[in-house]
């Protein structure tokens, strides 16, 4: 198929670019190094080294002798986008090209219209360039697990069986986001529907849980190959986070009671969902499909139970503290999302506790020197008035009194 990545610079869409074109399908990648970008703002930056894109490309060309396109530009841009699809004109769009950082949103006002516009402007220009000039494409769609929230009953794969009055409906699951990042899901969710009811436009939303891993089978031939692996307050992942605070000796960084439970995958199975997505399209005329797009749930405290296990059996000591939550969320709650659809198109999945060791530890360990510990104390607050202020530390579970968090 000819299939196009929109942020194929980035953590996931670099590893699928490589795992469709090794898959023989025509691959082209469409980036703006907005994520590197944001990096050189921050002061921050991945742990694992990467190659510019271009480097990438032509490694890529020498281990394998295939060829991935490239279209460097803003899909905020519509003389840009319009003109990649017009003249690529792809069978599948996997649009990964969002900034995805919740934190990162939460800055000030400033990171918030930045991120809205990036995310919800680039997603409708790609929905008006796939109607007027590729109307048979199929957009797989990146949203996030994050869009419905933490309401009090069971979540459902996109859409709720509602009887009101007498009168039942199947409407849209109900949508409670925790920033202004998850807000912009909640828009391009609702902007797709509505061009697939308008337009009869294909498109398949993946509401994706939190992607944890480096390693892939393309990732692995070579290490100018590798995807990003971000640890900072903004772009890593409270998973990527334990890991290296494991690695530097810093208690993990467990926000309030640490029962706030999440979806997680391993970025090996985003590569099969993304394909199943791909290789099973909705059918012609139906409307848009949403996927629950995650393997297992975990809280906080689970996860960092479950790296003190790992790092346990490399020999290292860690210890799990709990700070002050800088973001406004429910710290106990119900979760219980409804994950089936993948799984019913053959979705095999792997697990955390099997792969932690492979999939991060040893990658961490291998990279630890390039480790900046004064990006892994968080400062951007959900409340207003005290950011840049040092999080103190207002629990411990921590077995020695001495540890104390370093970058403060
Ligand atoms: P990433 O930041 O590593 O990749 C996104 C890429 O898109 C970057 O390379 C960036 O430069 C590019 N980009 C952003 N805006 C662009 C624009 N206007 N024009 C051109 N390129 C642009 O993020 P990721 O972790 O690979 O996530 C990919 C997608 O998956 C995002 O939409 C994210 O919200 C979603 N998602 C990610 C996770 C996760 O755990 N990583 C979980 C759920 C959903
Ligand atoms: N957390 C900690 N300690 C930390 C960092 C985070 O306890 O050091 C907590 C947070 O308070 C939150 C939970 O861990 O309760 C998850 O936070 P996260 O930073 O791991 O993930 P999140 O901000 O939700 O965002 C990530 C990706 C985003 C994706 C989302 C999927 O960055 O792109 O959309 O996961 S989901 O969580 O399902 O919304």
């Amino acid at each position: 198929m000819r299939v196009l990545i929109l942020g194929g610079d980035g953590y996931l869409g670099w590893p699928t670019a490589m795992y469709f074109s090794k898959q023989g399908h025509a691959v082209a990648v469409v980036d703006n190094f907005t994520r590197r970008r944001m990096h050189l703002e921050r002061g921050s930056d991945s742990l694992t080294p990467i190659q510019s894109l271009h480097e990438r490309v032509n490694v890529w060309k020498q281990v394998t002798g295939k060829t991935i396109e490239m279209f460097v530009g803003d899909i905020q841009d519509w003389d840009f986008i319009h003109r990649v699809i017009k003249n690529f004109v792809p069978e599948a769009i996997i649009h990964y090209g969002e900034i995805p950082s919740a934190p990162y949103s939460m800055i000030d006002v400033h990171h918030a219209t930045f991120v809205h516009q990036n995310n919800v402007i680039g997603n409708l220009n790609v929905l008006f360039a796939i109607r007027d000039f590729a109307p048979a494409c199929h957009l797989i769609k990146l949203g996030t697990m994050g869009e419905y929230g933490t309401p009090n009953i069971d979540i459902e794969e996109g859409y709720i069986e509602i009887e009101h009055n007498g009168r039942r409906d199947t409407l849209p699951f109900p949508k409670q986001p925790g920033s202004f990042y998850h807000l912009t899901k909640v828009h391009d969710s609702n902007n797709i529907m509505f061009a697939n009811r308008i337009w009869g436009l294909q498109a398949t939303d993946l509401n994706q849980g939190v992607v944890y891993g480096i390693e892939t089978d393309e990732v692995n031939l070579d290490d100018r190959l590798l995807t990003r692996f971000d640890y900072d307050e903004s772009f890593g992942t409270a998973l990527n986070r334990f890991c290296v605070q494991a690695v530097v000796g810093i208690p993990l960084t467990v926000f309030g009671k640490g029962q706030q439970t999440r979806g997680y995958l391993n970025i090996r199975d985003t590569l099969q969902c993304v394909e199943l997505a791909m290789l099973n399209p909705p059918s012609a005329g139906s409307k848009m499909r949403v996927f629950n797009q995650f393997t297992e749930s975990f809280s906080v405290m689970q996860l960092a139970q479950i790296v003190q296990r790992a790092a346990a059996h490399l020999g290292i000591d860690v210890e799990i503290a709990h700070y002050e939550n800088p973001r406004v969320e429910s710290e106990v709650h119900h979760y219980n999302p409804k994950h089936s659809k993948l799984l019913d198109l053959g979705l095999k999945p792997r697990y955390l506790e099997n792969s932690l060791v492979e999939s991060v530890l040893t990658r961490v360990i291998q990279f630890k020197d390039h480790i900046i510990p004064d990006h892994i104390v968080p400062r951007i607050r959900w409340s207003e008035g005290d950011k840049g202020e040092k999080v103190d530390i207002v629990e411990r579970e921590a077995k020695s009194e001495e540890a104390v968090v370093s970058g403060d």
